[in-house]
């Protein structure tokens, strides 16, 4: 990994692309991966590398999601694994939720190496090794195990591609994802979508699980029925439009 100086503006962008160049040599990450990371910095810019207002609402809700559901699932793919291994392992610790690996770009090298990355950084069970159930999907995001992502209530996918969001949706459960992009197909069909950077995403969750582990039911479930996806993504399209008029109103003479 190239050493970044810490005093770099840049620094924690710089980072991660480093960590998503290490997970492809490591064997975790796809080729393809970085190609996802630099559609998702690019966005980063648009946000303005911040949490906005409608990211840290959905934050909220999909946390009260997990907080309340049977059997929440944390769905990890290459990218997730190079970028947070430590993340979502502690998401998953205060949430109680499962991790599942599952994989576009599948072959069983890289669901053991994901594995084992997870493993190191804390986990204790990591799923997704044998698979025995499958979705109606033609590509190797089919491949799911019975007691995780197939019988979840309440499943997270970061960095989704679309297709497995919509149909995890159709089969009645919630689905969470983490995208930077909120016009992509997985924005627009997940019940609770997060435009926020995947980094950013898991931290502050993190930190409102842990103070919502506390509160009254019913004000999780208030949360949860009051919610409505239509509208963040509609905030996040203004957020990223006001943050693009502030730049310009410093570029006029
Ligand atoms: O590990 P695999 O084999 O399962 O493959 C995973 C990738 C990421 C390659 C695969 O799911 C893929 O091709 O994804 P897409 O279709 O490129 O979609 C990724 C989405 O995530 C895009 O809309 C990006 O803007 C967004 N994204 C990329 N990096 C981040 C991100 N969103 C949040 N945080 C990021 N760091």
């Amino acid at each position: 990994m190239t050493e970044i100086p810490k005093d770099h503006p840049r620094y924690e962008s710089l980072l991660a692309r480093e960590k998503v160049v290490a997970g492809v040599k490591m064997g975790i990450t796809s080729v393809q991966g970085l190609i996802a990371q630099g559609r998702g910095e690019s966005f980063d810019y648009l946000i303005g590398e911040r949490s906005i207002e409608s990211a840290l609402h959905a934050e909220r809700v999909a946390v009260a999601a997990l907080l309340l559901a049977n059997n929440p699932v944390i769905s990890v793919n290459g990218n997730v694994a190079a970028l947070s291994p430590e993340k979502v392992v502690s998401l998953a610790d205060i949430t109680g939720a499962s991790i599942e690996v599952n994989l576009f770009h599948r072959t069983e090298t890289r669901v053991h190496l994901i594995i084992e990355q997870l493993k190191a950084s804390g986990a204790s069970e990591v799923l997704g090794k044998n698979p025995d159930a499958s979705l109606e999907l033609s590509h190797a995001r089919r491949l799911v195990e019975s007691k995780g992502i197939y019988t979840a209530d309440v499943v997270l996918v970061p960095l989704e591609d679309g297709d497995r969001c919509e149909k995890l949706v159709e089969m009645g459960k919630t689905v969470i994802t983490i995208d930077l992009n909120p016009l992509s197909r997985t924005s627009r069909t997940a019940t609770i979508s997060i435009v926020d950077n995947l980094i950013r995403a898991l931290e502050n969750m993190a930190r409102f699980a842990r103070e919502m582990k506390h509160e009254k039911k019913e004000e999780l479930v208030k949360l949860i029925t009051t919610y409505d996806n239509k509208t963040v993504l509609f905030e996040a399209i203004s957020e990223i439009q006001e943050h693009l008029k502030a730049h310009a109103a410093e570029m006029e003479y």
